[in-house]
């Protein structure tokens, strides 16, 4: 059986149920059997929980239809399609202390709503050292560290929760190559920036490090949940 599974605009084929691949632009992560993981219960990659898998919004009727029909027969349960239909995730957007200095806030954040993707949450923040480390610690070891958590904490930063589907894939792309000399002209570091060290702005690099980051730099209560007017207009 030929299965086709797209992942924030990144296409894998598999030729058999037994391997799936999916990647986000930038960074790669995650390889595994889908059915595998998903009947072992503990977290499903492609949703924020199992739980929300289960618990879609109403007017997705469709999807939960899909579900229904298909927990009936066994034999055609493909739980990679639906993840297909229904992956909303969320990603941490950061316009960094030379895009606010810059006056770029408004530009950036325009990106991502001209888009379509939906703002959850929203706030002109300084950062801490101890946060910056935090929020950076994979590359502690990285000679640029201390310059980069000086660069992060040097002025005051824009936080952004944005949620979607495929938003982390396509926010990288939106948001461009780490070095903007080699980011595509449209992108944001592609337009607006010239240097690594000054790349403007921070986009999560996975499901999880979207949800990781939100939760450092977000606190209970600062975030939305509502339904933009647009919604129908986006999904059919
Ligand atoms: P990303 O922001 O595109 O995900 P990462 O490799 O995760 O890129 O690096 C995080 C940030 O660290 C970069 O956005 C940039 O600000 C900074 N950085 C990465 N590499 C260098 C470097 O070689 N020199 C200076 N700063 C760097
Ligand atoms: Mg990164």
């Amino acid at each position: 059986m030929e299965a086709l599974a797209a992942f924030g605009g990144v296409a894998s084929t598999s030729s058999s149920l037994g391997r799936f691949t999916a990647k986000t632009t930038g960074d790669s992560y995650y390889t595994q059997n889908p059915i595998s993981r998903f009947s072992r219960k503990p977290h499903l990659s492609a949703f924020p929980s199992n739980s929300q898998l289960f618990s879609l919004n109403p007017s997705h009727s469709n999807v939960k239809t899909l579900i229904r029909r298909s927990s009936t027969k066994p034999g055609i349960f493909l739980p990679h399609l639906v993840a297909s239909l229904e992956q909303i995730e969320e990603t941490y957007i950061m316009v960094k202390p030379d895009g606010v200095q810059r006056g770029f806030v408004g530009e950036i954040i325009s990106r991502f709503e001209k888009k379509g993707f939906k703002l959850k949450g929203l706030k002109l923040f300084q950062c801490s050292k101890e946060l910056a480390e935090e929020h950076y610690k994979d590359l502690k070891e990285k000679p640029f560290f201390p310059k980069l958590v000086d660069y992060i904490t040097s002025g005051p930063v824009v936080c952004m929760a944005w949620e979607g589907v495929g938003v982390v894939a396509s926010a990288r792309k939106l948001i461009g190559s780490t070095n903007p000399l080699q980011a595509e002209p449209g992108t944001i570091r592609g337009d607006l920036a010239v240097q690594t060290g000054r790349n403007i702005v921070h986009g999560s690099d996975s499901p999880e490090n979207g949800k990781r980051e939100i939760a450092l730099w977000f606190k209970e209560g600062e975030l939305v949940e509502w339904t933009p007017a647009q919604a129908p207009w986006l999904r059919e």
